[in-house]
Parts: C-alpha cells; sequence; structure tokens
C-alpha cells in the first residue's frame, strides 16, 4: 500500500481565505500539488485578478472570490457561491489576517478592534458557515492561521498577540464541539516568515545593515534563518489529510525550533 496516498486531497474543496500572496498563496500552492481544488478570496477584484493571475503562472486553477471575511453576510453568499460553482468545502484555512505595530496606550480601540474583527472574529465567521455542510458530507478539516503570539507577547502587538491567543482557544473549541461529526479544527502557528507582512521587520537600515529586529530573530532561531512561506506547506497538506484524522485541537508551530532555543549569545 502506496502510504503517501492519506497525504492525498485529491477532489477535496479547500478555500484558503486571504491568499492573493503571502503565507495563503503557499499553503493553497501546497495543497494543489496535493490534489486540492482551490478557492481563496481577497477583498477586492483587482487582488483577486491578481491571485488568480499568480495561480495561473504556477499552473494552478483556482477559483477566486470577491469577499471581506469579517463581513458575514458576504461570507455566507460566498459560501452559498462556492457550492454551487466548486462544490461544499471540505478543507478551510483561516489564513487572512492583519497586524497593526502600535504601542498598546497609543492604539486606539477602533485599532484594536479590527484586528481583533479580522484575526479572531473572521475565523469564527467563516468556520461557523462552512461547518453545516461539512457535517453533513460527514466530516471536514479547519486549520487555523495561528502564531508565535498565541504564546508569547511583545511590545506593539497587544492586539494580535490577544486576536491569536484567541484563535487557539476557537481552534481547540471547534475541536471539542464538532470532533464528534468527524471535523478535525487544528492551529498552524508560524514563527517569523519572510512576507509581506514581516517586510517592516526585515528592512536595510540606512547604512546597509540588517534590521536589528531582523538580527534578533535570526539569532533567537536554531535554523538560522527566517522562515518561507513554503515552510508551511508540508504541515497545512498533512492537517488536511486523512494522515491527521485523529490529530484534533492541537497548535502545529512551524517557527526553526525559535520556541526551543535560548538564543545564540552575542559574539
Ligand atoms: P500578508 O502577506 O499580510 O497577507 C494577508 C492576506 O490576508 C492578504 O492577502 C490580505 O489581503 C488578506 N486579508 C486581510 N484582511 C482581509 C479581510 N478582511 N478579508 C479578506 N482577506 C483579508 O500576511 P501573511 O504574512 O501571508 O500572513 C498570513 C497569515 O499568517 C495571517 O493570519 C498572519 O497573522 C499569519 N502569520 C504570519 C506570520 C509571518 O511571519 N508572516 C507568522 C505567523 C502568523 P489584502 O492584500 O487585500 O490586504
Ligand atoms: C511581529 C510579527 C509576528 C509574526 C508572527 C510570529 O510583529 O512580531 O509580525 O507577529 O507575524 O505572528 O509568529
Amino acid at each position: 500500500m502506496d502510504y503517501t496516498k492519506n497525504y492525498s486531497l485529491e477532489g477535496k474543496v479547500a478555500w484558503i481565505t486571504g491568499a492573493s500572496y503571502g503565507i495563503g498563496f503557499a499553503i493553497a500552492k501546497a495543497m494543489a500539488e496535493a490534489g486540492g481544488k482551490i478557492v481563496f478570496n481577497d477583498i477586492r477584484q483587482d487582488l483577486v485578478d491578481k491571485g488568480m493571475a499568480a495561480y495561473e503562472a504556477k499552473g494552478i486553477l483556482a477559483h477566486g472570490y470577491v469577499c471581506d471575511v469579517t463581513d458575514e453576510n458576504a461570507v455566507n453568499q460566498t459560501v452559498e457561491t462556492i457550492e454551487k460553482e466548486v462544490g461544499s468545502v471540505d478543507i478551510l484555512v483561516n489564513n487572512a489576517g492583519i497586524i497593526k505595530r502600535i504601542p498598546m496606550i497609543e492604539m486606539s480601540a477602533a485599532d484594536f478592534r479590527q484586528v481583533i474583527d479580522v484575526d479572531l472574529n473572521a475565523p469564527f465567521i467563516v468556520s461557523k458557515a462552512v461547518i453545516p455542510a461539512m457535517i453533513k458530507k460527514g466530516g471536514g478539516k479547519i486549520i487555523n492561521i495561528c502564531s508565535m503570539m498565541s504564546e508569547f507577547g511583545r511590545e506593539t502587538v497587544s492586539a494580535y498577540a490577544a486576536a491569536k491567543g484567541g484563535l487557539k482557544m476557537l481552534t481547540r473549541n471547534i475541536a471539542s464541539e464538532y470532533g464528534e461529526y468527524n471535523i478535525q479544527c487544528n492551529g498552524i502557528g508560524p514563527g517569523y516568515i519572510a512576507t509581506p507582512q514581516t517586510a517592516p521587520l526585515r528592512e536595510k537600515q540606512p547604512d546597509g545593515s540588517r534590521h536589528p529586529f531582523d538580527q534578533f530573530i535570526v539569532s533567537k532561531t536554531p535554523a538560522g534563518r527566517w522562515g518561507e512561506a513554503s515552510d508551511l506547506g508540508g504541515p497545512a497538506v498533512f492537517l488536511a489529510s486523512a494522515a491527521s484524522d485523529f490529530v484534533n485541537g492541537q497548535i502545529l508551530y512551524v517557527d526553526g525550533g525559535i520556541q526551543a532555543y535560548i538564543g545564540k549569545q552575542p559574539s
């Protein structure tokens, strides 16, 4: 028996939210290569078009929809459209997310709420929209993109850490409430990944030196590098496949070992 078949997503409909680029795009690409039918969304048509072109360039026939994941009506409408045009969602990856790096006492309540809305409320809204069809179908997979900030805090990311900490517990609660319907809900906790979201932390300094935060992360990571979005593809395919049918409520950290390491002593 070819055990790799347990990792196949052949014929499964996978919706990766906010996946025109970045981590979502890399996860979608890996799932496509594992046989999945890829669905993604973004908040504007031009970004969906850009995403469609990017998927096409990789030889992937993706289905793209304009949808703001914080808008429950838009999400419910999109689920109906996906079901008509592609099929009911077998795999949901709650990937769409934002961050605002502002010292807490300088952050407006509106900014705090916006981060919570996208990073925590939206995974609730989208999961709630797809679970009924998963139950009817006999099961499904939900993967929430958490963060190291599901476990740690740091200066300026109070809203993001609160959201990602909450997303860890939402993951565990969906696993608890819907496991009996053969729905597995797990999280992926990426370490520091080189995407547009972290670009400000890697900007070259005026004197051409590396950003202090860039140097900090590399010194704290045994792998000695930032993660690439493609590093998340394998873990995502595993959690989306039959190979993980008895894995539920777990957060799989894909961080190059940063959480295991005290950090390289300064030379
Ligand atoms: P990114 O490059 O900023 O991409 C985020 C994606 O989410 C974009 O496509 C964005 O679309 C979309 N999005 C934002 N708000 C949305 C909304 N309301 N509705 C629909 N789509 C929306 O971020 P990334 O680095 O790929 O991160 C993806 C996920 O991984 C996020 O949840 C992030 O918190 C998490 N994460 C990232 C890292 C890292 O180091 N990069 C580490 C741990 C976790 P627009 O272009 O339209 O804004
Ligand atoms: C930051 C970074 C992190 C990463 C990621 C780490 O400002 O600290 O953006 O939050 O995005 O979440 O796992």
